[in-house]
């Protein structure tokens, strides 16, 4: 009875290998790596009887056909990109499981009375352009075109990287759903915390996702001799930057369910000894309440900018992705929690702190999320791991609601 479980964690193996990184799992926004996932998990998608493109974005979609040829569709999916030295279930899993979940249909030859589309991704980690979800907003037809004039770190833009990778970025639109034929979206996804290992449970439901801002901070000094500059002349960037840092962290402790992360730092023109004349911090603040969180950035923008004003440092903030906090669907997750209850002797409901796709696809139909315990809650990491059993369980819940749907419909 395991074998479908087992193959999911089989692919998630192999899908691991595909990455930008000889040494570690890295697979950035229209990468070549990421095209070599498309074509990998395409072509799963193809065994399990769906029909398959990659759309204009670099979004990887296969369909299985309900009865009807113009019928609803159920969306089904999760991200195929990821975090740079990430783990193996970040994404992967809820597409892969999605498509086990065809596969056992596509085996039995049934058919039912809407279509399952299963989508990889291209984009919710945003690494690349530092603006995460772009495949779920070119999905849900609410890109922001000013995006595409994003550079990367090569100085590359959002508009060239799409057309490298055999996009259209003129086109974006033609990958939005039609919302009126879709009747909901169900990402799998392992919890990212540690929740369901203390309670001792396979999987959760979703009850909302917490709302996120990115930005970058910029301290700008003067550069000076390491070793002529006396301490009292200098306007060091990098130890601005890093009493910001700390600052930030103290700040978030203080806030009861904030999270606040300064995850990238460097310091120019990077040499042992040079005074940094400028240094550039990212910020990723969350909470569950939008209210908390704004005013939140307004107090840490407060205190680098009096960092900046006591060290004689110029600060620029510049918030490169917002996004809300999101409330799961509540039907959608009552259904869900119906065929948890039939698989797993307790449920649990819990909050996301991480984004999802979800997040975006509420804005277009009802959306919910089931969570897989992942050990030990690490995840962003590759010492990220879910079990096979609890793989199990998850198929089972995710393949019962699709039938109680079928049911419904
Ligand atoms: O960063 C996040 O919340 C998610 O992993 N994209
Ligand atoms: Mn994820
Ligand atoms: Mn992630």
């Amino acid at each position: 009875m395991n074998i479908p479980a087992r193959k999911i964690m089989q692919r998630i193996d192999v899908l691991l290998h595909i990455s930008e990184d000889s040494d570690r799992l890295t697979r950035t926004f229209a990468s070549p790596a990421m095209s070599r996932a498309n074509d990998l998990v395409g072509g799963w998608m193809r065994e399990a009887g769906m029909e398959t493109h990659v759309d204009t974005i670099g979004n990887l979609i296969g369909v299985y056909a309900g009865e009807q040829p113009d019928g609803k569709i159920l969306v089904l999916g999760s991200h195929l990109d990821t975090v740079r030295n990430a783990g193996r279930f970040d994404g992967p899993l809820g597409v892969i499981l999605a498509i086990a979940c065809v596969e056992q249909l596509h085996e039995r030859k049934t058919r039912l009375p809407f279509a399952i589309q299963v989508v990889g991704f291209a984009d919710e980690e945003g690494v690349r352009y530092q603006t995460a979800y772009l495949g779920s907003r070119a999905l849900t037809g609410t890109f922001n075109l000013k995006d595409l004039n994003r550079r990367d770190v090569n100085g590359i833009s959002m508009r060239d990287a799409i057309r490298a990778f055999g996009g259209n970025p003129t086109k974006l639109n033609t990958a939005a759903l039609d919302p009126q034929r879709v009747i909901g979206y169900l990402e799998t996804h392992i919890e990212q915390g540690p929740i369901l290992e203390q309670k001792n449970l396979s999987v959760g439901v979703v009850t909302a996702i917490a709302g996120q801002t990115r930005a970058r901070v910029s301290f700008v000094g003067c550069a000076g001799h390491a070793g002529t500059t006396p301490m009292n002349m200098r306007r060091d960037a990098l130890c601005g930057a890093a009493e910001f840092v700390v600052a930030v962290e103290t700040f978030a402790k203080s806030i009861p369910g904030l999270v606040a992360t300064v995850g990238e730092i460097n310091a120019m023109p990077g040499a042992s000894n040079v005074i940094p004349a400028e240094s550039r911090v990212s910020i990723d603040v969350r909470h569950a309440e939008d209210s908390i969180r704004h005013s939140a950035c307004v107090e840490l923008k407060a205190k680098a900018e009096e960092i900046g004003s006591r060290r004689n440092l110029q600060v620029q903030v510049e918030t490169g992705h917002e996004a809300p906090a999101v409330a799961c669907s509540e039907k959608l997750s009552a259904l869900l929690s119906e065929a948890v209850k039939q698989r797993q002797n307790k449920l649990i409901q819990l909050p996301s702190g991480a984004g999802h796709d979800a997040a975006i696809m509420a804005e277009i139909t009802p959306s919910a999320m089931l969570f897989v315990r992942c050990k030990e809650g690490i995840s962003h990491d590759p010492r990220e791991s879910a079990d096979l059993q609890d793989v199990r369980v998850a198929l089972d819940v995710v393949n019962d609601f699709i039938q109680m749907l079928a049911q419904q419909a």
